[in-house]
């Protein structure tokens, strides 16, 4: 009997884990583009996160604070390290991105209400054959004057 209980408790808890993940669909960038998504969540306090580039399929990940660490299981984004194509920035405040955990490495920034839509063209700052495409691991919220290199488009 005690646990057929825990059975159901487990139940409930993927229930209402589910919940979250359906609430999180309900947002439904699906069939925007990230002109679209940037324009329609203007000022809703989101960064959207893409798999793929020009931000189709709708976004992967949200979040509305900082994450050091995209595969660490642990915040928002628990396992999304390195898969970062194109990026929604529906905030009001500028947001740092490195290609490495715990905001260490290469980086740059995207300001309130801008878009990315291919990673992939921009290079890192080091002269290499790195790219930005399937590279961030870690993005804060930072004063602009904490910022040297932006992408991204606005209008
Ligand atoms: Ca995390
Ligand atoms: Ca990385």
């Amino acid at each position: 009997m005690k646990s057929k209980r825990l059975i159901a408790a487990v139940a409930g808890v993927l229930a209402l884990t589910t919940g979250v993940g359906a609430a999180q669909a309900e947002v439904s960038t699906n069939e925007l583009d990230c002109r679209e998504t940037a324009h329609t969540y203007k000022d809703s306090n989101k960064l959207y996160l893409y798999g793929r580039s020009y931000c189709k399929g709708g976004n992967d990940e949200w979040d509305d604070d900082n994450d050091s660490d995209y595969g660490d299981g642990k915040g928002k984004i628990t396992a999304f390290d390195n898969k970062t194509d194109s990026i929604v920035n529906t905030t009001k405040k500028n947001v740092a991105f490195f290609n490495k955990p715990n905001y260490e490495g290469d980086s740059f920034c995207l300001r309130p209400g801008n878009y990315l839509r291919r990673l992939y063209v921009y290079g890192d700052g080091e002269g290499t054959n790195n790219w930005w495409s399937n590279s961030i691991s870690s993005h804060k919220f930072v004063d602009a004057g904490d910022c040297d290199r932006w992408f991204g488009w606005l209008v």
